[in-house]
């Protein structure tokens, strides 16, 4: 008996440590994040919006020392592009990223960077936007925080048949969003407007006969597979802006608001610099998979469509007038922007 008790004595000890071999020492827990955010997007996560969306989580996380973490919702898996406003107003998401031009009239102020402004870059276009919206603290976002904000790159026309003049749009119909529909009915063709997110089934389907935005969506929304004719315009950008719900941000610890109010600006930089580059990766990439053809248009086409949207500028300005705004100032701040940040 005391042989095979003490046989058991030692397989059970055995046991308890091969347990503990494979279960493993519980190591310390790791620290649990003192605050949990979630952040919606609309977009598919391989496009812009959504890979700053994850620039921006890695260094909260990384600057808070893990005390904050993001949960990131891209591909409107919490939140679609139309509703992201309410649901963050109503506390649905911590944060989402909202495209302006998606919300005709609700933001009289920073709807002019859906204007044709001569941007020629996302960067300088981001930054501009970032300083304008710091200086004039306009009061649209009065019930939320902006976190950061960005521009897409100028839009360029993405198409099935080729936009060689300006002739060739009249009538055609192509998707918008915002003042952008605007220009292009400037231009004699049929804006349809919708969310990016709704584009590719436009296009599928034959409602939409190609799109006015930046190529990064070429590769990142795969168009260049079905619009094989991009024509360069390059003009106006759409601007985009993260809002955070107030009660979130007012619960946060003061350190945590001020790293978030340091990434403001960084952000709205970094994004534009991706942008910028992305564009260029995003047109290479069509080139070689689907052979796409670059279109420019002549001199005098460039110096039409620059006539025909002109008008936008002025319409802007009597409706901002006449919501308080100082429209001359604001335009006048914005040239000064673009000078500099484009020298
Ligand atoms: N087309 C504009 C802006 C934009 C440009 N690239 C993307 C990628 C994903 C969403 C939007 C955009 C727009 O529809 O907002």
């Amino acid at each position: 008996m005391v042989n095979s008790a003490k046989y058991l004595g030692l397989f059970a000890f055995f046991l308890f440590f091969a347990s503990i071999l494979c279960v493993g020492v519980p190591a310390k827990a790791a620290k649990a994040a003192e605050v949990s955010l979630s952040y919606a997007n609309f977009p598919p996560a391989k496009t812009f919006p959504c890979v700053q969306m994850e620039r921006w989580k890695q260094e909260v996380e990384k600057r808070t020392g893990g005390r904050v973490e993001v949960q990131t919702y891209p591909g409107s898996t919490l939140l679609g592009a139309k509703n992201t406003l309410r649901g963050v107003m109503q506390g649905q998401a911590d944060i989402g990223c909202i495209s302006l031009a998606y919300h005709p009239g609700v933001f009289p102020l920073c709807s002019v960077f859906e204007l044709p402004l001569g941007f020629t870059t996302s960067t300088s276009a981001s930054l501009a936007l970032w300083d304008l919206y710091e200086k004039y603290q306009p009061k649209e976002f009065k019930r939320f925080k902006v976190l950061t904000m960005f521009t897409s790159a100028p839009s360029n026309l993405m198409t099935k048949t080729p936009i060689r003049k300006l002739e060739d749009l009249k009538g055609l119909e192509l998707r918008a969003s915002g003042i952008l529909s605007k220009i292009l009915e400037s231009l004699g063709a049929t804006p349809v407007s919708m969310p990016m997110s709704e584009t590719p089934e436009a296009l599928q389907k034959g409602v939409v006969k190609g799109l006015f935005s930046s190529f990064d969506v070429l590769k990142d929304m795969n168009f260049a597979e079905i619009c094989h004719y991009e024509t360069v315009t390059n003009t106006a950008v759409y601007p985009f802006a993260v809002i955070m719900n107030m009660n979130t941000w007012n619960a946060l610890p003061d350190d945590v608001k001020k790293i978030f109010n340091d990434l403001g600006r960084e952000q709205a930089e970094w994004t534009g610099k991706y942008m910028d580059q992305h564009v260029k990766d995003s047109i290479e990439w069509s080139k070689d998979k689907y052979g796409i053809e670059m279109i420019k248009l002549s001199d005098a086409n460039m110096q039409s469509v620059k006539e025909k949207t002109l008008p936008l500028i002025k319409n802007w300005k009597t409706k901002a007038d006449a919501s308080g705004i100082d429209s001359a100032a604001v335009l006048a701040d914005i040239k000064a922007s673009r000078l500099k940040l484009e020298k």
